[in-house]
């Protein structure tokens, strides 16, 4: 289950600071030579991938990352500072390449791997430099070089954690359109969803963790009915799986052990995910019957039912913060 979360940023990277002129004063010597020192480099602009994060978000809001020039020479050959590097978190996975010309500068893989997108300016060079036997007293200096400035693109291929299953008109679609900013389209009939959605659902830490709405699964799934079998296998690689029950049907005991019998028929450890159970669509039901059918769900699965309503948007603080413990962030 992949989508592209993507971003644009510009880096610039610091100015190298100035070269100056300057001559030796010095008590008893006659006459000082050129002591005018180079300036300081510009500082750099790196990227450095962390395991933190999980998706491009931040780079929304925040999109121009600039670091500090290099000072200025100073007199007696001294070199001025030079600017401060500036680190740029990103997420593992992220790829990064030129606006202007596409080519790819790199992928940051692992957390810690770090990647130079800018280089700071040279500094410029001072008096010093310039002695020779024809010029005892230059006065030349250069000044510093401008830093490198980029437009990147920055590219992650997410991998969804947090995988929402049920029977077609659960209301899986719903759900993720009212935790993120997805926007699928929901219908009152089975198999409106054809393809999964993904939407990043903003955590408690600040980052976001993808959720994707996993169409199709019916009687039959894990041997190829409906659109089932495909999207079982995706389902292979999230982390958690979110177990959707419409609490408007028959008997929804009987239509989590429809989804539960597929999930061990395909087999492949899809049974032995975490998985949290939710009764959708609570207000169809009154009290006293949420109850009951919450009560006959805990009894076979064997743990905690959560009762939400997708469309009143209730009960869904409860299910995040669950949600936020099962993944453990
Ligand atoms: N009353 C009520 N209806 C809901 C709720 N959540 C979803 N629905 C309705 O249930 C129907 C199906 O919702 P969808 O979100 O399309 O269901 P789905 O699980 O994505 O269905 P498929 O894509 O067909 O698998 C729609 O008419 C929704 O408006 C809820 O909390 N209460
Ligand atoms: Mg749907």
């Amino acid at each position: 289950m992949q989508f592209i979360d993507q971003a644009r940023i510009i880096v610039k990277a610091g100015r190298g600071g100035d070269g100056i002129a300057t001559f030796r004063r010095e008590k008893y010597v006659p006459a000082g030579g050129p002591s005018g020192g180079d300036g300081g480099r510009g500082g750099k602009i790196i990227l450095e991938a962390d395991a933190n994060l999980q998706t491009l978000l931040d780079f929304k809001f925040s999109r121009v990352f600039t670091a500090t020039d290099g000072k200025r020479g100073g007199p007696n050959r001294c070199t001025g500072a030079s600017g401060k590097d500036l680190i740029v978190k990103v997420p593992c996975g992220t790829e990064v390449r030129h606006v202007s010309t596409g080519i790819i500068l790199g992928d940051l893989i692992k957390t810690g791997q770090v990647l130079t997108v800018a280089f700071g300016g040279r500094g410029g060079l001072g008096n010093a430099h310039y002695l020779s036997n024809r010029n005892r007293a230059p006065e030349k200096f250069t000044e510093g070089r401008d830093g490198e400035e980029w437009d990147l693109q920055l590219e992650l291929k997410l991998l969804a954690e947090v995988g929402i299953i049920g029977l077609p008109n659960a209301g899986k679609s719903t759900l993720i359109a009212v935790l993120s900013a997805a926007r699928p389209k929901i219908a009152d009939y089975p198999f409106t969803t054809l393809v999964p959605n993904l939407g990043v659902v903003r955590r408690p830490s600040g980052d976001g963790t993808v959720f994707a709405d996993i169409p199709g699964l019916i009687a039959g799934a894990a041997g190829g009915a409906g659109l089932g079998h495909e999207f079982l296998r995706h389902i292979q690689r999230t982390k958690l799986l979110v177990h959707l029950l419409d609490a408007g049907r028959e008997d929804p005991v009987k239509d989590l052990l429809i989804v539960e019998k597929e999930l061990l028929a395909y087999g492949h450890g899809l049974l032995q995910k975490p998985r949290i159970y939710v009764l959708n669509k609570q207000e169809l039901l009154d009290k006293s019957q949420q109850k009951e059918v919450i009560c006959d769900l805990q009894k076979v699965v064997g743990a905690e039912v959560i009762l939400i309503s997708a469309v009143m948007t209730s009960g869904l603080e409860d299910l995040l913060d669950k949600i936020w413990m099962a993944l453990g962030v």
